[in-house]
């Protein structure tokens, strides 16, 4: 029997790379999609060196539709049975208030965490429906829980995220097809990094006294989803360092 197929989007970096080692160590084969390619090149050597992995990459822009079903219908066909699609590409952009909020930002998030998502979803789900079975998991966020100060247009894409979650999950149960959303509270990644376009400083002070999950903690969580029994589903998840209570509260040492 040929190996399981995991399929991660935003594998270049961050919870998609920690997924993608993870799903590697678990004996899957895997399809990495990210803009950056080398990227996704230099993690595919190492996951082959060190689990013997095999990969299939995709340099794509989730937000470009034609990308995202050309890429996918081109592909060899062993690559497009995935039993597990883990929807991880997403960013914010910015962090202003509504009133003051940057239109190229809001288009950016909406068109990266919700369009992009439905993108790839609706390119791969097909599959899963004709085999009556395969699993989603989106990476959704605590803001898709909850709403913080100038966290508006971020917060909503992460609200649809999870009403999407929902809606797949109904409209896909007759199908056997399992939807999972994981949904994390501060990883120390480069989210913070893009969040303000490059400025550092500002990016490490939002993890500074304070110890944040890091990326393997979220792929845990996605792993424990993905690898429960045929009848068990994981339908909700959200994980918080032990230091943060909600979206707005934090304890920080001094
Ligand atoms: P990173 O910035 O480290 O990674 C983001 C990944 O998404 C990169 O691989 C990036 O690849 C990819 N990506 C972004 N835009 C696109 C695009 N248009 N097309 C294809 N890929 C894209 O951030 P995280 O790992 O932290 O974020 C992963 C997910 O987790 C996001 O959905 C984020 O909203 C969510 N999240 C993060 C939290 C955190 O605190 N870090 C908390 C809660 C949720 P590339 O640039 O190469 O295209
Ligand atoms: C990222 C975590 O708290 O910045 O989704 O929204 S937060």
């Amino acid at each position: 029997m040929s190996k399981k197929i995991a399929f991660i989007t935003g594998a270049s970096a961050g919870i998609g790379e920690a997924c993608a080692s993870r799903f590697a160590h678990e004996g899957y084969d895997l399809l990495l999609a990210a803009r950056r390619i080398n990227r996704l090149e230099t993690l595919s050597e190492r996951l082959t060196q060190e689990y013997g992995t095999k990969t299939h990459l995709l340099a794509l822009d989730v937000r470009n539709a034609d990308e995202v079903f050309s890429a996918f219908s081109n592909l060899p066909n062993e690559w497009k049975q995935v039993d597990v699609l883990v929807n991880n590409a997403g960013l914010s952009q910015g962090l202003d208030p509504i009133d003051g909020g940057d239109t190229g930002d809001w288009d950016r998030m909406i068109d990266t965490n919700i369009k992009g998502l439905l993108y790839i979803t609706r390119a791969v789900v097909p599959s899963m429906v004709a085999r009556r079975s395969g699993h989603i998991i989106n990476i959704g966020s605590i803001a898709g829980k909850e709403v913080y100060p100038n966290g508006n247009v971020y917060c909503a894409t992460k609200h649809a995220v999870d009403a999407l979650t929902k809606g797949m999950r109904i409209d896909l149960l007759d199908k056997h097809i399992k939807v999972t959303a994981v949904h994390p509270g501060m990883v120390e990644t480069e989210f913070s990094e893009i969040r303000f376009k490059g400025d550092r400083e500002r990016a490490t002070a939002v993890y500074k006294n304070i110890e944040p999950l890091v990326a393997a903690d979220v792929a845990d969580a996605v792993w424990f989803a993905a690898s429960r029994p045929k009848h068990v589903n994981i339908n909700d998840m959200i994980i918080m360092p032990t230091v943060q209570a909600n979206a707005t509260t934090v304890v920080k040492e001094e």
